[in-house]
């Protein structure tokens, strides 16, 4: 049978990597990570950006090192986006989701499109820097008025590498411009709200063909220049969604990284009143499936406590937080106030008060609330997703980064109260991977037949939950 190479750049909001990944139905799956680099917030003046320039430049090092591939895919975080001029420049840096310039910008927003006719219309759950708020922060400016195109950060990564220009569904989805049954953009509300919806780029799909490489990027990488770069599940969300290991469609999932995405995998979309007021996304997945989430402060809580005590080493952290035998105490890890760079242990401290409960004065005793607390958080969404959903589920599956932490696997088995399978750590990349596989021809078949085909090919590790007792007592908290 046929057995392909593919290099896949995944980058995430902590950090990135480029993976090349041997596929086949005999040859199975192969991954090499051969090319890791850091990411993250770069403050400049007063506003907070992505270097996104640096970017290129690690992939441009990272496809050296793949060397002959038979093709490639990006994904990144979502949202964020580049703005281009009318000769197809860059204009400025993209901005950061953690910026502070979307702050009130959906409650002015709301007064011209209501939020429930935007969740009616969109689907997307209320996060304040949701693209369309974004891009209405900068209505007025000079570079909204010089651009002619808005390109999403992992197309914009694409179109340097390619020339060619486009949007990919499952990321375009998370831009609260999107028609929410994935048929296209919403131009109606783009212009109620004051943006060009000439901006909005034609759509693809997930295996999808972007174009060869340009002459001087292959010359740059050394790859063939014919060498297909194709679209993915360029959101990092999706992609991880493809790389889950599950045996039916019975499960929820956890994708967790700098965020927790917690929720389920549907046909079509939830509109309904319930599901907005529980603040629950509907994203486009991979082959037309919907991604019924909610967004979770994540491992930003723990990197940013790190950040603030000097970086410290985790793992015995993680271990004094086990052991802690101090109160229970938690946060509501949903919260936006965790949202921006800033002092965390001091802003959990706080919401750990304000809530009434004895305040942990150790940093295993912060540690322990901040996992705790995202364990909790990741129990009501999946309940929520559930109750909301109709989609009964009978295991949660954790990937990425934080399927690595066993603390916060053995909480979030505890606390949903259903076993937790927890890997690959790197599922994003998997289903970068994997869609590429399937349009190249190496791998058929639908998404379950892709995660049957993954299942062999990866070790997870299960958790079986223990009583349930104490987090309801934990739940109750946070309804103060
Ligand atoms: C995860 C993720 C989330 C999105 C957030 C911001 O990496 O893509 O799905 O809500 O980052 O883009």
């Amino acid at each position: 049978s046929r057995e392909v190479t593919v290099a896949a750049v995944d980058l995430g909001a902590s950090s990135g990597r480029v993976v090349r990944a041997r596929v086949g139905r005999t040859a199975g799956l192969e991954l090499t990570e051969v090319h890791r680099f850091d990411n993250g917030p770069v403050r400049v003046r007063d506003t907070l950006h992505w270097n996104v320039v640096g970017l290129h430049r690690e992939i441009l090092r990272g496809l050296r090192e793949a060397a002959t591939v038979d093709a490639v895919g990006i994904d990144t975080w979502a949202i964020d986006h580049g703005l281009l001029d009318a000769d197809g420049a860059l204009l400025g840096t993209p901005v950061h989701h953690r910026d502070d310039r979307t702050i009130g910008v959906a409650e002015l927003v709301h007064r011209t499109v209501p939020a429930a006719e935007l969740y009616a219309r969109t689907g997307v759950q209320e996060l304040p820097f949701t693209t369309i708020y974004q891009l209405v922060a900068a209505v007025g400016t000079a570079q909204l008025a010089a651009a002619r195109e808005l390109l999403l950060v992992p197309d914009l990564l694409c179109y340097w590498l390619t020339g060619e220009r486009g949007a990919e569904l499952t990321n375009a989805s998370t831009t609260g411009l999107l028609a929410a049954d994935g048929s296209g953009w919403d131009t109606d509300l783009a212009l109620r709200v004051g943006i060009d919806p000439s901006l909005l780029p034609a759509l693809r799909a997930p295996g999808d063909v972007v174009g060869p490489l340009t002459p001087s990027v292959a010359a740059e990488t050394g790859l063939d220049p014919a060498t297909p770069v194709l679209a993915v599940g360029s959101h990092d969300t999706a992609s991880a969604v493809v790389g889950v290991p599950a045996a039916c469609e019975r499960f929820a999932y956890v994708s967790c990284g700098t965020w927790s995405l917690v929720g389920v995998e549907l046909d079509a979309p939830v509109l309904t009143e319930a599901s907005r007021a529980a603040n629950f996304s509907n994203e486009r997945g991979v082959d037309g499936t919907v991604r019924y989430l909610r967004n979770v402060m994540g491992l930003w809580l723990v990197q940013e406590c790190l950040r603030a005590w000097g970086s410290p080493a985790l793992e015995p952290l993680l271990a004094e937080a086990e052991a802690y035998a101090g109160p229970s105490v938690v946060v509501d890890a949903a919260d936006a106030v965790f949202l921006a760079p800033d002092d965390m242990p001091a802003r959990i401290v706080a919401a750990v008060a304000a809530l009434g409960q004895p305040v942990p004065d150790t940093r295993a005793g912060i540690m322990r609330c901040v996992l705790d607390s995202l364990a909790l958080a990741h129990r009501r969404a999946v309940r929520e997703a559930v109750g909301l959903s109709g989609r009964e589920v009978d295991t949660v599956h954790v990937v990425g980064g934080g399927a690595r932490n066993r603390l916060l696997c053995r909480l979030t088995a505890d606390a949903c109260g259903l076993p937790v399978v927890a890997g690959p750590v790197e599922a994003t990349a998997i289903g970068n991977v994997l869609v590429q596989a399937r349009a190249l021809g190496a791998l058929g078949g639908d998404l379950p037949d892709l995660r049957a085909f993954l299942a062999e090919q990866v070790t997870t590790v299960r958790f079986e939950p223990r009583g349930a007792g104490r987090w309801d007592d934990l739940e109750a908290v946070l309804g103060r």
